[in-house]
């Protein structure tokens, strides 16, 4: 695969962005490999600068629900963009996505836009602690809620595959209110809040973690967290940033039956341009200035022309209800080409699967938490990840990363994945080892 453009472009970007990129995954380190350098897209394909092509099961990392530059989004940016960026004043549209929102998730009865779900965390754990008036809260090992302070702590995502799950320049007492728990662990729930339910301000948690790979919650997991935070007055925050609009266009917590206090969007509502928000129970919102005491703000927040890809985005989704059962169908025929070639290669391979997110792990273990998701030979995970960019499958350059499928992926684009799948020499790459 030629890949000439991109590597000089790479070293180009090394010497003038850190690491050569914006975010770090990008970089393709934990794979070995040089990133090649997107030059445009379409539909569930991506193209780079030297003209190559690849199925994108990356989909921007979630947003890219309806696959890239559809028709009505795409028309609904230019038209918003010709009437001006940004104001820094109220405008129509953002009423307009903020009842597209709670008409579709009924525990948000308010919303707040900002501009990315690291600042929508970071401002739901502000409102919390206002709310509360205490200062602990409480997450998951493996769960990632965007790069503020207090969430830097046993991080997946970018941080799990680099390798700092506890950055650096997180001062210790800040650290210090954060406390963690395993994933799926009813008993640690349980003590944990025997000792601290009542100093903790809230949970966040990602009801489907998509950023240890894909683990499913077990259902009296959340059952359990959601009753011990009513008990003990803590607010429980969902981080639906990938799986709200995605799991269902309720969200996970549509999909589970279970209602959060407050949830955390971003990714799809903004339809592929920079958003985040944060949203609940009305009485918890008023406390969020000007109506209350908890300060936030932001002069691209409620921005024009991502309120105007987010309501496209989210009208093509409420009217078409069955893209949901599409993407499901889709991505079962996915994990099921990975079970098969773990079948036939004799190679232990664990396929966790919400809806159209999945990861596929090299584990014989099954993987329901942190800890069974770093048993996960990463090794293998770079040999198979640059097999598969080389017949032009593109998928997230990290283990511990979602594979995202949009309602743009043909039944073509599948079975072409599907075969790529079935020709992995897994056989011969665990015993090369
Ligand atoms: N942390 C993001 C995925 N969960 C990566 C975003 C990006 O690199 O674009």
């Amino acid at each position: 695969m030629n890949n000439c453009k991109s590597r000089v472009l790479f070293e180009k970007a090394k010497s003038l962005i850190p690491g050569g990129v914006n975010s770090p995954v990008r970089a393709f380190r934990s794979v070995g490999l040089n990133p090649p350098f997107i030059s445009k897209a379409k539909g569930s394909r991506i193209f780079d600068v030297d003209g190559n092509e690849y199925i994108d099961y990356v989909c921007s990392w979630g947003p890219m629900i309806l696959g890239h530059a559809r028709e009505e989004v795409v028309e609904a940016i230019v038209k918003a963009a010709a009437d001006g960026t940004s104001f820094g004043a109220p405008t129509e549209r953002e009423v307009e996505l903020a009842e597209l929102i709670c008409q579709a998730v009924p525990s948000v009865e308010m919303v707040r836009m900002v501009s990315s779900g690291t600042e929508a965390v970071m401002s739901a754990i502000r409102l919390a602690r206002g709310f509360t008036g205490r200062d602990k809260i409480l997450k998951f090992e493996g769960c990632y809620h965007g790069h503020s302070d207090g969430l830097l702590v046993k991080a997946g995502s970018g941080a799990l595959t680099t390798g700092i799950p506890d950055s650096a320049g997180v001062p210790a007492d800040y650290a210090r209110n954060t406390l963690t728990a395993s994933y799926n662990d009813c008993n640690e729930l349980e003590n944990i809040f025997r000792e601290y339910g009542n100093e903790l301000a809230g949970v966040i948690i990602e009801p489907v973690a998509g950023n240890m790979g894909v683990v499913l919650p077990e259902m009296s997991f959340l059952k359990l967290l959601r009753s011990l935070t009513i008990k003990h007055g803590a607010l429980l925050i969902f981080d639906e940033v990938i799986s709200g609009f995605r799991m269902s266009y309720a969200g996970a917590q549509g999909y589970y039956g279970i209602s959060p206090d407050i949830t955390v969007f971003g990714k799809i509502i903004g339809g592929g341009m920079p958003v985040g928000a944060y949203g609940g129970r009305k009485d918890i919102m008023e406390r969020i200035s000007p109506s209350g005491p908890v300060y936030q703000a932001g002069t691209l927040s409620g921005n024009p022309v991502a309120m105007a890809a987010g309501i496209a985005t989210l009208e093509i989704l409420r009217d078409n209800p069955s893209i949901y059962a599409e993407l499901d169908k889709k991505a079962e025929k996915l994990e099921k080409a990975f079970l098969e070639a773990g079948r036939k290669n004799g190679v232990p391979i664990c396929v966790n699967r919400a809806g159209s997110l999945l990861s596929a792990f090299f584990t014989k273990e099954k993987v329901i938490d942190y800890k069974t998701a770093v048993t996960s030979d990463t090794a293998m995970f770079a040999k198979y990840f640059a097999a598969m960019l080389e017949k032009g499958i593109y998928i997230a350059p990290s283990q511990y990363e979602a594979l995202f499928i949009s309602a743009a992926h043909t039944d073509e684009d599948i079975e072409k994945t599907v075969r790529c799948v079935a020709q992995l020499p897994l056989g011969e790459w665990v015993h090369a080892r």
